[in-house]
């Protein structure tokens, strides 16, 4: 199919939507982005809770290509690595990289989106907000019906093709899969999350280390804290939906005082209005989606969340929508004269590593939620460090290669399961590092792990 003209219609201008709006815009393409939201710049962001996320290489780099991350990270603080609470009071700091080049940045889900929409409007994109998807007839080309919630009127658009950046319960996936079946599978965490506040100390101090992310591990359930520019921090608890604890036995904010009285004793009196937050936020659902296809021919194409929303144990759900982004900018600029290739040859170079990304993110849960790990893995953890000083190009924790490099995703989890196997048969029945041969480990890792550039 050949499109004459450059027009791109985008349905969602979140975060992906808003990246791939501004990259096209900026390789020329005429481009539409149909938001349900109001413009956030009139109504202000997220209800006035300050929500927060993990930004790191892989969604820098999107926003460098956009020109962004200049101003992006003047708002951004730090995180050197994990600050772990333990039960007894005492914390540590464990850090994520060699130094302060590989950290990761929290920043403020409103205000990204905001520089985001603001850099695609400079671009050219045009926005329309209060333009709610609600069906999608597939002929010759896509015809979007919308519906705008703050008055009530409806609108129709038709476009060659539709880029579906609409989130995790996309109306452009439901409407396609009438269409063609994409083999739609949604698999429950069976855990939920909860939002609290820490809020800032008088004159915008922190109230515990500003420049770390925070983990109150607890076995099956934990808390994290990710800071904001302002002082404050985002809380979040992570905990089973059923079962004891779980959201289901705890209900009121009496029980879950209770609960964080015994568990989170120290985090408990940095959250004020913890009452008020437990019962007025709502119960967050956690579930991986998995498609056989992300594409409708040349005529519809999911990305982000829409295609592929992963749990969040690894801080990488944007990062890897942003990656998305740069890959269909690039694709799209070179063939944009056969979408039905173009959208096919997407799927078949991102789908491979958005599966790999979502593997990470659930094993990472039990990661960060295992405080008291067993001396096997304690071992093991002990020998990767040694490995990591001694091959500093091959043998790089899987964290660090998702974290701070590009590599692709598939490739990480690839590594990452050769260099596990090593130092499992490394570690095998050994109970102290002095009792390992590391000539003979440097040998291995020679002969298994390729150097990376
Ligand atoms: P979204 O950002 O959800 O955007 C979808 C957009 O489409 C929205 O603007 C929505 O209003 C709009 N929309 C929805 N339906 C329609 C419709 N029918 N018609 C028109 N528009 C529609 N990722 C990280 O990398 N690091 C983190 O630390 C991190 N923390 C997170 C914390 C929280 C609380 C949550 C919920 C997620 C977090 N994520 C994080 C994941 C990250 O938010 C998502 O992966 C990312 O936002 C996906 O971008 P998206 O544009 O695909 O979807
Ligand atoms: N998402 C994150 C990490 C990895 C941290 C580590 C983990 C909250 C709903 Cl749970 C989580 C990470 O391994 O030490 N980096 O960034 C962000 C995370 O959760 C976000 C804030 C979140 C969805 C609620």
């Amino acid at each position: 199919m050949t499109v004459s003209q450059p027009r791109v219609t985008l349905v969602g201008g979140g975060l992906v939507g808003a990246l791939l709006a501004t990259l096209l815009a900026q390789r020329g393409f005429a481009v539409d982005v149909f938001e349900r939201r109001p413009d956030p710049r009139h109504t202000g962001y997220a209800g006035g809770r300050s929500i927060n996320l993990a930004l790191a290489e892989r969604g820098l780099h999107g926003l460098r290509l956009a020109g962004l991350s200049d101003d992006v990270m003047r708002l951004a603080v730090m995180m050197r690595g994990r600050m772990v609470h333990h039960r007894d009071g005492h914390a540590e700091l464990l850090r994520y990289g060699r130094d302060d080049s590989e950290v990761i940045w929290s920043l403020s889900r409103g205000r990204l989106n905001i520089a985001l929409i603001d850099a695609a409007e400079r671009a050219g994109a045009h926005f329309h907000f209060d333009r709610r998807l609600e069906s999608a007839t597939f002929g010759d080309g896509v015809t979007l019906r919308f519906h705008d919630d703050a008055n009530g009127s409806t609108h129709e658009h038709h476009a060659a093709f539709a880029l579906g950046c609409d989130g995790a319960g996309s109306a452009l996936r439901a409407a396609m899969d009438r269409a063609t079946p994409l083999g739609e599978r949604i698999e429950a965490l069976g855990h939920g999350y909860k939002e609290l506040e820490i809020p800032a100390l008088p004159e915008k101090g922190f109230a515990i280390e500003r420049n770390a992310l925070h983990i109150w591990p607890r076995g099956n359930y934990m808390c994290i804290a990710l800071p904001n520019a302002e002082g404050s921090f985002t809380v979040t608890l992570f905990l089973p939906s059923q079962g004891d604890p779980s959201f289901e036995t705890i209900t009121t904010p009496a029980a879950a005082r209770a609960f964080f009285e015994r568990d989170f004793t120290d985090l408990l009196p940095l959250i004020p209005d913890f009452d008020a937050d437990f019962a007025g936020n709502p119960v967050g659902v956690l579930a991986t989606l998995y498609l056989d296809r992300w594409h409708l021919d040349g005529r519809a194409l999911l990305l982000g969340d829409a295609a592929h929303a992963i749990v969040p144990f690894h801080g990488q759900g944007m990062n890897c929508g942003f990656e998305d982004a740069v890959e269909l900018a690039e694709l799209l600029d070179a063939h944009r004269d056969d979408l039905a290739w173009t959208f096919a040859e997407f799927e078949r170079r991102r789908r491979p590593n958005a599966e790999a990304i979502a593997k990470m993110a659930l094993e990472n849960y039990v990661e960060m939620r295992d405080s008291v790990a067993d001396a096997g893995f304690l071992l093991r953890r002990e020998l990767g460090r040694a490995l990591a000083e001694r091959h500093p190009y091959r043998f790089v924790p899987r964290y660090s290669m998702v974290t701070f490099s590009r590599m692709p995703y598939a490739q990480a989890f690839a590594r990452g399961a050769v260099q596990d196997a090593l130092l499992r048969e490394l570690a095998d029945g050994k109970s102290r590092i002095g009792e390992i041969d590391l000539v003979h480990a440097d040998a291995l890792v020679r002969e298994r792990l390729t150097p990376l550039a």
